[in-house]
């Protein structure tokens, strides 16, 4: 019986030192960039570097063929933890997670049988930042015949989640072009909910699904998670002419018309300077005309911040009341 307590609480540390020994990479200190450029950084296959704050996974047995990666909430890091260090073509037809020596390196993930939900996960350490933004590119590097339907999705987890929250401004119907094209690029950018600003743990990741018929390589590349301590009007991913803001009355009222429509689930957001959300509408079907009422009645005078995420960017201003 003692030695079954004592091989519980080896079991029981083990796991605890598993989990701390990840590096969530300070976000106060500097921006986190990567863009694998450096072909070196891997130095053996199925190892991720603590240093880099990112571990991949092919999340066997995580999704069904064909299911959306943005229904797919469960966490993925009892999973296989995998890299094949060194490809130079995309031909490979192994499912997971690989690094590309290409032209512009990237890491890449191609969706299997075996890995039927590949995805990176991004261990951020946010605290004494109010504003994360989060930026990377979605590559079709793919260039073969194989022509799939390649959906993305961003989700995150704080603390002690037990499962992910997906980001719907981040989503992507289809990262890649084909068949016999590789020339598809999609920017990601958007501002992570407040819920993810000054945590000692958040963990972003980013994630596809082994889709119908023969998946085709993605690269997530150019990766940057900052600090946009104003989110200002200078940060802006939208054109401030598909918005008209104004100020209907001295209490704080304010119309927020949208002049052209928005597929997908549109997120209106205010926030006062410190980065507490004060007001956080989500817009069903955003469509030309329409009209939103923020009413900071209530808030003490002062300047808060408007932000609109859509899944072509984000569009964000200051409100003085
Ligand atoms: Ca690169
Ligand atoms: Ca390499
Ligand atoms: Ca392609
Ligand atoms: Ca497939």
């Amino acid at each position: 019986m003692k030695k079954f307590y004592a091989f519980l609480i080896a079991l029981i540390s083990f796991g605890t030192m598993n989990a701390s020994a990840q590096t969530y990479y300070s976000l106060a200190e500097k921006p986190f960039k990567q863009d694998w450029n450096d072909t070196s950084l891997f130095t053996a296959d199925n190892t991720w570097p603590a240093t880099l704050s990112i571990i991949g996974y092919k999340g066997d047995r995580l999704a069904r063929s064909g299911a959306s990666p943005d229904t797919i909430l469960k966490d993925g890091s009892k999973t296989t933890i995998n890299i094949t260090r060194n490809y130079k073509v995309s031909s490979i037809t192994t499912g997971g997670i690989g690094e590309f020596e290409i032209a512009d390196p990237t890491i890449a993930l191609l969706g299997s049988s075996s890995a039927s939900a590949p995805h990176i996960v991004i261990y951020l350490n946010t605290v004494g930042v109010n504003f994360v933004r989060v930026k990377y590119k979605l590559r079709d590097i793919d260039g073969t015949i194989d022509t799939a339907t390649q959906k993305y999705a961003l989700q995150y987890k704080v603390g002690t989640d037990s499962v992910y929250t997906n980001i719907p401004a981040a989503f992507v119907e289809d990262a890649t072009s084909g068949p016999n094209d590789s020339s598809k690029v999609t920017q990601i950018d958007v501002i992570l909910p407040n819920e993810c600003s000054n945590k000692e743990k958040v963990e972003l990741r980013i994630l596809t699904v082994n889709a119908a018929g023969a998946d085709e390589w993605v690269g997530i590349d150019d990766i940057e998670i900052f600090n946009d301590p104003t989110a200002s009007v200078s940060s802006v991913s939208l054109n401030k002419n598909d918005f008209r803001i104004s100020n209907i009355n001295s209490n704080g009222i304010f119309n927020v018309q949208f002049l052209k429509s928005f597929e997908r689930e549109v997120s209106l957001q205010i926030l006062d300077m410190s980065g507490k959300l004060i007001v956080n509408n989500r817009i069903k079907n955003a469509i030309t005309s329409q009209v939103e009422k923020v009413d900071l009645s209530n808030q003490q005078n002062g300047v808060y911040i408007l932000r609109i995420q859509t899944k072509d960017g984000i569009y964000s201003t200051k409100l003085v009341k």
